[in-house]
C-alpha cells in the first residue's frame, strides 16, 4: 500500500466531502515511501484562514489518515502558487516527500495577494513597525496561521516546523524572527538576505539584470507568475537592443510594477534596503535553524551563509545548523544531486541531504525522536567528494595563502618584486559588446537548463574574447585544500569613471583527465562575484572613480570547500561586464544608472596591476593536508 491523496474542491472550510484517492500521486509517494504507508492516504482541507486584520489566506492541510500518534506540522508558505496538479494536489508533497513519509500534516499557503489569497502582494514586505498594534508582516501572518491550525486541524502535536526554498525560505525565516511558541525548528534554504549586497537582485551594488527585470515582471503583472514575452530567443540581443535601463519603464513597465521603481528610486545602499536587510534583524536564533545552501546557488547562496553566520555570532544554545552541497538553486529537494552539469560527486549528495540530514533533524526537534544527525555544520567538499562535518564553520584550522597574479599569465604564491608601474595586464571594456554571462544562446531565465546550470560552465567558451583577463597557476604537485572565505584583492585602473569588476577563481582539470575523459581540460568555476566600482568606499554614496589612478577592491568570492586536485591548475578570470546578468556599468559616473542616457555608455581601458606595490591576489583559505 502506498501514501496516496483524497482530494476536496477548493472552497471555504470544507468538512467531510472526500473525493477518491488519487492513483498517480498516490504511485509516486509509493514509490518515494520505498512502498512503505506507515500513514495511510493523505485528506486534503483547503482553507481560507483569516488574519488578525480580516485578510484571509488560501491554505491547504493534507492530513495522513492513519497515525497512532499526533502528528507535527510542517508548514510551507509561497508566493509561487500551491502547485497543483491536474488533480489538485500541490506538487510541493513531492518535494517534501522523505519528511511526510515520517509522518507529518503538511500545511502549505499562498502568502498575501498572491494566487488565491486576498490582501495585497508586497515584494519582501519588511518587518513590521512594532509600535503599531495593527501592523502586519509576514511573521504575523504565519503567527496567526499556526494559532488556527493548532485549533482546527485534529491530530496535531502542538509542535510546528516551518520550511522552504528561496522566497519561501526567507518567508520561513520571517516567521522565525518573532516564531509562535508551536514553531519548534525552522529550516531556511537559500533564503535571501539582503537584496543590495549578495542576493538576486545585486551582488555588490551591480544590478542582476536580467533575473530583476524578469522576476519583476513574474510576481508583479498579476497574482499568478507571469513570463515576460520576449520577442526573440537570445535575451542577450535583446537586453542590448533595450539601451539604457530608463528604456525599460518607457517601453514596458510604465511605472506599473513597485518592484521595479524601487529599483530605480534606491539606487543606493539606503534605509529602503537596510530596512529589508535580514543583518537588520537576525540575532540569537529563537528556534533551532537548519540553514541550507548549494555552492553552485545561481540565485542565492549569499542569503543562507549571511544568516548562518549572522546567527553564529549570539548560538549560546547551538541552535544554529549549516548544510552546504553541491547544488544549484534548491538542488537539494529533487532528484539524487549525484551531478551537477557535467561534474559528477560520486555520491547521491540529494538523497543523503534528504533521507539522512533532513528527516533526522526534524524529527529530533518535532518528534523528539533520535539525535541530531550533526553538530554545527556539514558541508560537501568538492574534488575529494565527501561531507565532512564539524564542530565551526569556516573550520578553524584554515589559514589564508595568497596567490598573486603575475607577469605573462602566470599565477603563483610569490609576490612580484617588479617596482615598474608599467606591470599591469589591460583590456577594454566596451558596453556596446559586452561579455556573455553564458554561451549563448541565452534563454529567458525559467526557460531550459541553461539558467540553473550556468556557473558551471566551461569558460573556455570565453577563450576568443580579448576583454577576459586571465591568470594561470602551474599544475599542482599535490592536492590544495580550500575551505572557508575566498577573497579577492584586486588592483585596478580604468580610464572611465566608474566600472565593474568581475573576478573568477576557476579549477582548470588536466587536458588529459582519465576519469572522466568529457572533462578534458574543462574550466570550472569554483567562485565568483562582481563589483561596482562606484561603491569602492561606500555603499550608500557612490563616488566617481579617477581616471588612471589605481585603486584597491577587496571582493568577497564567498565561502568555499573544493580541493584542487594534484594535476590541477588554478586559473583566474578578470572582466567588466558579465551581460545580461549585470546590467552595463556605463564606465562614466552618473548619480543613478537606472537613469543613464546611451550616451553614458563609453568603452573604457581597465588595468590590472602586479607589482609590488599593487601585488593584485586572491586570498585561499588554505587547510594543511
Ligand atoms: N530566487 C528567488 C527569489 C527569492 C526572493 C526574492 C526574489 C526572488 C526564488 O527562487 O524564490
Amino acid at each position: 500500500m502506498s501514501l496516496s491523496f483524497r482530494s476536496v474542491p477548493r472552497r471555504e472550510i470544507l468538512a467531510g466531502l472526500v473525493l477518491p484517492a488519487v492513483p498517480l500521486v498516490a504511485l509516486l509517494f509509493h514509490a518515494l515511501s520505498g512502498g512503505a504507508e506507515p500513514l495511510g492516504p493523505l485528506t486534503k482541507r483547503d482553507v481560507m484562514i483569516p488574519m488578525r486584520d480580516g485578510v484571509r489566506l488560501h491554505t491547504e492541510i493534507y492530513s495522513p489518515r492513519k497515525s497512532s500518534e499526533p502528528l507535527p506540522i510542517l508548514f510551507v508558505r509561497t508566493p509561487y502558487g500551491t502547485e497543483d496538479d491536474l488533480l489538485g494536489n500541490s506538487r510541493q508533497l513531492v518535494t517534501y516527500a522523505d519528511l511526510l513519509a515520517d509522518g507529518y500534516i503538511f500545511v502549505i499557503q499562498d502568502i498575501r495577494g498572491r494566487y488565491d489569497s486576498e490582501g495585497q502582494f508586497v515584494m519582501l514586505r519588511p518587518p513590521r513597525d512594532r509600535a503599531d498594534a495593527n501592523a502586519i508582516d509576514e511573521s504575523t501572518d504565519a503567527y496567526d496561521t499556526i494559532i488556527w491550525l493548532l485549533a482546527n486541524v485534529p491530530g496535531n502535536n502542538g509542535r510546528v516546523g516551518i520550511t522552504g526554498i528561496s522566497y519561501p525560505g526567507w518567508l520561513a525565516e520571517m516567521a522565525a524572527l518573532d516564531p509562535h511558541p508551536a514553531v519548534r525548528a525552522v529550516s531556511e534554504q537559500a533564503s535571501i538576505a539582503d537584496m543590495f549586497l549578495g542576493d538576486d537582485f545585486h551582488h555588490n551594488g551591480a544590478f542582476r539584470l536580467s533575473y530583476g527585470f524578469e522576476y519583476t515582471a513574474m510576481l508583479e503583472t498579476s497574482k499568478r507568475n507571469y513570463d515576460f514575452q520576449f520577442d526573440r530567443e537570445d535575451t542577450y540581443n535583446w537586453y542590448l537592443q533595450l539601451g539604457p535601463l530608463s528604456n525599460v519603464d518607457s517601453l514596458y513597465f510604465h511605472g506599473k510594477l513597485p518592484a521595479w521603481d524601487d529599483f530605480i528610486a534606491h539606487p543606493n545602499y539606503d534605509e529602503f534596503w537596510r530596512r529589508q536587510s535580514l543583518a537588520s534583524y537576525v540575532g540569537s536564533p529563537k528556534v533551532p535553524n537548519l540553514n541550507v545552501a548549494g555552492w553552485w546557488d545561481q540565485e542565492d547562496f549569499y542569503g543562507p551563509m549571511e544568516i548562518f553566520e549572522l546567527q553564529e555570532k549570539q548560538d549560546a544554545r547551538r541552535w544554529n545548523f549549516l548544510v552546504v552541497g553541491p547544488w544549484n538553486h534548491g538542488g537539494w529537494a529533487h532528484g539524487d544531486g549525484r551531478s551537477l552539469g557535467p561534474v559528477n560527486f560520486g555520491t547521491d549528495t540529494g538523497l543523503y541531504f534528504r533521507k539522512q540530514i533532513q528527516v533526522p533533524w526534524f524529527a529530533y526537534w518535532l518528534k523528539d525522536k533520535g539525535q541530531l544527525p550533526f553538530a554545527k555544520a556539514e558541508t560537501f567538499q568538492t574534488g575529494s567528494n565527501r561531507w565532512i562535518s564539524y564542530d565551526e564553520w569556516p573550520p578553524r584550522n584554515s589559514a589564508p595563502r595568497s596567490l598573486y597574479l603575475r607577469e605573462n599569465g602566470a599565477l603563483s604564491y610569490e609576490a612580484p618584486a617588479t617596482t615598474r608601474d608599467d606591470a599591469f595586464d589591460s583590456y577594454i571594456s566596451d558596453p556596446a559588446n559586452p561579455v556573455p554571462y553564458r554561451m549563448r544562446p541565452i534563454l529567458p531565465t525559467y526557460q531550459g537548463p541553461g539558467w540553473t546550470t550556468w556557473l558551471l560552465e566551461d569558460q573556455r567558451f570565453l577563450e576568443q574574447r580579448s576583454d577576459v583577463a586571465k591568470w594561470v597557476s602551474d599544475p599542482l604537485a599535490e592536492d590544495l585544500i580550500v575551505a572557508g572565505d575566498i577573497v579577492a584583492r584586486l588592483f585596478a585602473s580604468t580610464t572611465g569613471t566608474d566600472s565593474d569588476w568581475i573576478v573568477k577563481l576557476i579549477d582548470v582539470y588536466p587536458e588529459k583527465n582519465p576519469p572522466n575523459r568529457a572533462m578534458d581540460g574543462y574550466e570550472l568555476i569554483i567562485a565568483d562575484e562582481v563589483f561596482r566600482g562606484r561603491f569602492r568606499t561606500s555603499y550608500e554614496k557612490p563616488e566617481p572613480l579617477v581616471p588612471g589612478e589605481v585603486a584597491e577592491y577587496r571582493i568577497d568570492l564567498h565561502m568555499n570547500n573544493h580541493v584542487f586536485l594534484r594535476g590541477h591548475r588554478l586559473m583566474v578570470q578578470v572582466q567588466s561586464t558579465w551581460f545580461p546578468l549585470i546590467d552595463r556599468n556605463p564606465q562614466t559616473f552618473v548619480p543613478n544608472i537606472f537613469l543613464a542616457r546611451a550616451e553614458d555608455y563609453r568603452a573604457a581601458t581597465q588595468c590590472i596591476y602586479r607589482n609590488q606595490r599593487y601585488p593584485s591576489h586572491v586570498e585561499l583559505p588554505v587547510v594543511p593536508r
